[in-house]
């Protein structure tokens, strides 16, 4: 399988015993948008080994575009993230047990990372088809801001090559798991399609 887009979710943490974003990676995978293959994995939710294994999964697959997906049982929205910062800061700790308390993501990295997502764009296109959607300036200290950090961390190098991260809500009768791999299908066609972002203050997407 040629895979020009990775999408990566994430197995459950916490309480929970499901995590909507490894379903949604899943049902995307080997599915094709705009011509390009989907290459769908689940990443551990542990600090270190997440970080390890998308980064395998990039070199091996070398994919024009990479969105890693989490979930944000606290949003009621698709969360469209902007910004990944250079810190850990764990509230739990991982599936590995580790808790790692300010500590940063890559020593000697830079403070934060922008998304290179038409997140403007992909907000837009998402209101317009019904499904809730914001643009978040926080993806956390946690390991979902630690994947986007090392994801962009790794793309920084390779020019054309795009990633980001989007958080996803806990499903309900409002947006369902299909629901849900429709929106981000959406999301990967947007990407793809959109090679500079639309300009509009962020407050004007509805
Ligand atoms: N959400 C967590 C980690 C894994 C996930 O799905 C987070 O927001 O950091």
């Amino acid at each position: 399988m040629n895979a020009r887009v990775l999408i990566t979710g994430f197995e459950p943490f916490g309480n929970d015993s499901t995590n909507p974003s490894a379903d949604v990676a899943l049902a995307l995978d080997e599915t094709t948008v705009a011509g390009r293959t989907i290459a769908g994995m689940v990443l551990p939710v542990e600090f270190e080994e997440s970080a390890r294994r998308l980064k395998n999964a990039i070199r091996e697959l070398d994919p024009e575009l990479v969105i890693c997906l989490g979930l944000a049982a606290s949003r009621s929205a698709i969360s469209l993230e902007r910004v990944a910062v250079n810190l850990d800061d764990a509230r739990i700790p991982d599936n590995a047990g580790q808790r790692p308390v300010d500590t940063p993501v890559v020593t000697s990295g830079p403070t934060a990372y922008l998304t290179t997502l038409p997140v403007k764009a992909m907000a837009a296109g998402l209101a317009k088809q019904g499904f809730p959607v914001e643009l978040s300036s926080s993806a956390g200290n946690y390991v979902c801001n630690h994947v986007f950090y090392a994801l962009m961390h790794a793309l920084r190098r390779h020019e054309g090559r795009r990633g980001g991260f989007v958080h996803v809500p806990t499903v309900s009768e409002r947006i369902t798991s299909a629901n849900l791999s429709e929106a981000l299908k959406l999301v990967v066609r947007i990407a793809l399609e959109t090679p500079i972002d639309i300009s509009i203050p962020a407050g004007r997407i509805d």
